[in-house]
């Protein structure tokens, strides 16, 4: 089994988080199950949550496109499967992976594409309740500017050998 080891790191703490194969997969395949969803001049591609083997932690991975010409924001992630999620960036920090709380969310500027990608921003699933089982589905709501919520139901991924990518 792979392991990362990563740290989220705040104001007052530093909180070291042992994943163990979690944070890996990557773009997914062609073939394995995304979910997808519009609303309005936002465009959601490729999600997918991975498999929570043995813990209580999870991630969620996507493509968020801005189609419009107005800025938008992703501010925060919710699902009834999760305790809470939360958003992260992940910086490498002398070769040490840490994530980096993003409290006041991501940035979506006029027709511009984010990723939440292993190894860069991602969703946290954290006190995830039960073990999440690869052909299920996750329901998750993303809650953008000015009140904006798009809801998915987002399929579990086992994490497989050719998506293990080395930092
Ligand atoms: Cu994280």
């Amino acid at each position: 089994m792979n392991r990362h080891i990563c740290k989220a790191t705040s104001k007052s703490k530093v909180i070291s988080v042992l994943l163990a194969g979690l944070l890996i997969g990557c773009l997914p395949e062609q073939t394995a199950p995304t979910a997808s969803g519009r609303m309005g001049s936002i465009v959601v591609r490729y999600a997918y949550v991975t498999q929570n083997i043995g813990s209580d932690t999870s991630a969620a991975y996507m493509q968020i496109e801005n189609a419009g010409d107005v800025a938008d924001r992703l501010l925060s992630l919710s699902s009834p499967v999760a305790g809470s999620i939360t958003l992260h960036d992940t910086i490498n920090n002398g070769g040490l992976m840490s994530m980096l709380p993003l409290p006041d969310g991501i940035p979506l500027p006029p027709n511009s594409t984010i990723e939440l990608k292993t190894a860069g921003l991602h969703a946290m699933l954290e006190q995830v309740k039960g073990p999440l089982k690869p052909g299920e589905t996750v329901p998750i709501a993303l809650r953008f500017s000015a009140g904006k919520v798009l809801e998915l139901a987002v399929p579990v991924r086992a994490p497989t050998s050719e998506s293990v990518h080395s930092h």
